[in-house]
Formats: C-alpha cells, structure tokens, sequence
C-alpha cells in the first residue's frame, strides 16, 4: 500500500498523478482536516473536497478548488439577503457541503462520508480525512489567533505569519484504516507536494501518526512543494520567509527530517545539508502527463 499524505492543491495534483499509475487496492490518501470549518452552518472541509473533485475529473482548474462547470446562484442570492459571500460556495458544490452536513449531524464519520462520496463518483483508491475528530488550524498574527480559512480566504493570508496552532489536535485519534496501514508495512509513505506547515504538519500532529510513520519499516519519501526557493502555490514561501527560514527545497527537507528516507526536488535546486536520499524531477505539474511523470519518478526513487 502506498500511503500519500495531501493537502490540497499541489498535493491533490500528485494524488492524481498516483491514482494513475498505482492499482486501486495500492493506494491510500490522506486528507488534511485541519483547513476545515463551520460556516453558514454547513460543515467544510477544503482539503478533502479539493482531493474528491482532482480524483474525480471535476476539479476547476482556474480557480483550484471547487468544481468545473459551476454557476453560482446561490452566491448571488446569498449577496442580495446580506449572507456571508466572502467564502464562495458554488451551486453544485454546495451539495457536497450541505450533505456532508446532513450525514454528519445523523451521526455519520467524515471517514464514513469522504468514502462514500468517492465512491459514488468513482474514485477508485481509497480517500480518508488523517482523523474522525475535529483538528483546526489557527494563524498567530500580531498576538492574535485567526481561523484559517479567515486568514487564508476572507483576508488573503495578510495577516503576518508569526505561528499556528492545530486546536483539537492532542485530543485527536488517528483515522483508523491509516494507523492499521502504517502498522501493516507499507510499500512507502509519499508526502505529496502541499504547504509543509499549514497541509502536511496538522497530519503529522495527530498523535501517534508521526511516530507511526517513523516506525512503519517503509521508504518515507516527500516530493518538494518549492522551486527555486518560490512556492509553487500559495504561501508557502512566505510563511517559511515570516517565520525567520529562507524558502527552499532544503528547509521542507528539514521539517521533516526525522521520518524523512527520500527526497524529490526541482533538478538545480540546493539539497546540501539534507540527509534523505535526494532525487530530481519536474516538480511543476501543468498536464495530466505531468503529475503521472512526477508519480512515476517518486515510485521509480523508492524502487
Ligand atoms: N479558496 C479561496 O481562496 N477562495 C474561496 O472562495 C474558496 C472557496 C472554497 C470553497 C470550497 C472549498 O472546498 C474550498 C474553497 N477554497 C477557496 C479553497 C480553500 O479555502 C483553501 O484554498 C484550501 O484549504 C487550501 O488548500
Ligand atoms: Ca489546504
């Protein structure tokens, strides 16, 4: 089994790439809980829908999250009764959302939920939330804590980066098919390319998951979400910049040097001073073709 840690954007594009090239049964997903929140009452959770909409074919490719073909009336109307319309719902998403909403409140795990909507839209490997209970990133700017998706959305990330916090993280028990598959001796944990603190850092929080990780036997091996010292999405780059590191390839090794066994980053880019076993390959995924080439390169470093 291949274990591939992701956020969203840029890691849900290698998800693709090895749910192209892996047979169903080989490959497991693990989503990142900790962008998720509640907002206009409706149960959010960004990293999944981002992984179910890339697995699916549906993903919108100009915005990056969200569906394709989407028309937003419900936005619209939202606006003109004064609702909230700073986080954009679009009308076939918002299904998603609202019975999402439906099943959790019935009693239902995210885990329940992610994997019956993948399968219903024929997601053939396996996609489940890192935890069943609730984990919230938080942004430390200026003494202030701010909810994610209010820093990252509403205020386009220009608070200052100066911490975070993942509320609810010590209370969280890990995904329970996710410790069995770590515990069970993977083929190898790939920690696809997302932003290390905000997408990949909530996973590895869940107690015992790290340690798991760690201890699975297997080939750990991440694909660099920087290139050239710019990140290739988001604010990776300057989170690294704000919290006192020069961005790099190098510094995301080094955040994850303790499980680290293999690393993927630009061809060019520095890899002094990291101890993982370096590989290079075209980390900016444009096509298809890009991310199944990608997801062969990690599969082809761990052998
Ligand atoms: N990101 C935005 O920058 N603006 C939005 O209006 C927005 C809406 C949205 C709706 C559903 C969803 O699943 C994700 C959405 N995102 C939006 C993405 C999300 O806020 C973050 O970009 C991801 O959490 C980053 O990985
Ligand atoms: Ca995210």
């Amino acid at each position: 089994m291949i274990i591939a840690l992701s956020g969203g954007i840029g890691g849900a594009k290698l998800a693709l790439g090895l749910s192209q090239v892996l047979p169903p049964g080989e490959l497991l997903i693990v989503a990142n809980t900790g962008d998720d929140f509640e907002h206009l009452g409706l149960s959010i959770s960004p990293d999944i829908d981002t992984l179910t909409y890339a697995l699916a074919g549906l993903d919108n490719t100009e915005l990056g999250w969200g569906r394709r073909d989407e028309t937003w009336s419900f936005m619209e109307t939202l606006g003109a009764i004064g609702g909230e319309t700073w986080f954009r719902l679009g009308d076939r998403d918002l299904a998603l959302h609202v019975e999402r909403t439906r099943r959790l409140c019935a009693g239902e795990t995210l885990s329940a939920v992610t994997a019956d909507v993948a399968r219903r839209l024929g997601i053939a490997p396996r996609l489940l939330p890192m935890s069943d209970d609730p984990v919230r990133t938080r942004i430390l700017s200026d003494g202030v804590w701010i909810d994610f998706q209010d820093w990252f959305v509403r205020q386009r990330c220009a608070p200052a980066f100066h911490g975070l916090e993942f509320a609810g993280a010590a209370e969280a028990r890990p995904q329970p098919e996710l410790l069995a598959a770590l515990r069970a001796g993977p083929r190898a944990v790939v920690i696809c390319p997302s932003n290390p603190f905000i997408s990949i850092e909530p996973i590895l929080a869940v107690p015992g998951l790290r340690a798991a990780i760690a201890a699975c036997g297997a080939p750990v091996i991440a694909v660099s979400p920087i290139i050239a010292g710019q990140a290739v999405k988001g604010p990776t780059a300057t989170m690294f910049a704000q919290s006192g590191t020069a961005p790099s390839a190098a510094a995301v090794a080094a955040r994850y040097a303790d499980i680290l066994t293999h690393y993927v980053m630009e061809p060019g880019d520095d890899a002094a001073g990291i101890a993982a076993r370096v590989s290079r390959a075209p980390i900016l995924m444009r096509t298809l073709e890009d991310k199944i080439s990608l997801a062969r390169a990690v599969l082809a470093a761990i052998g």
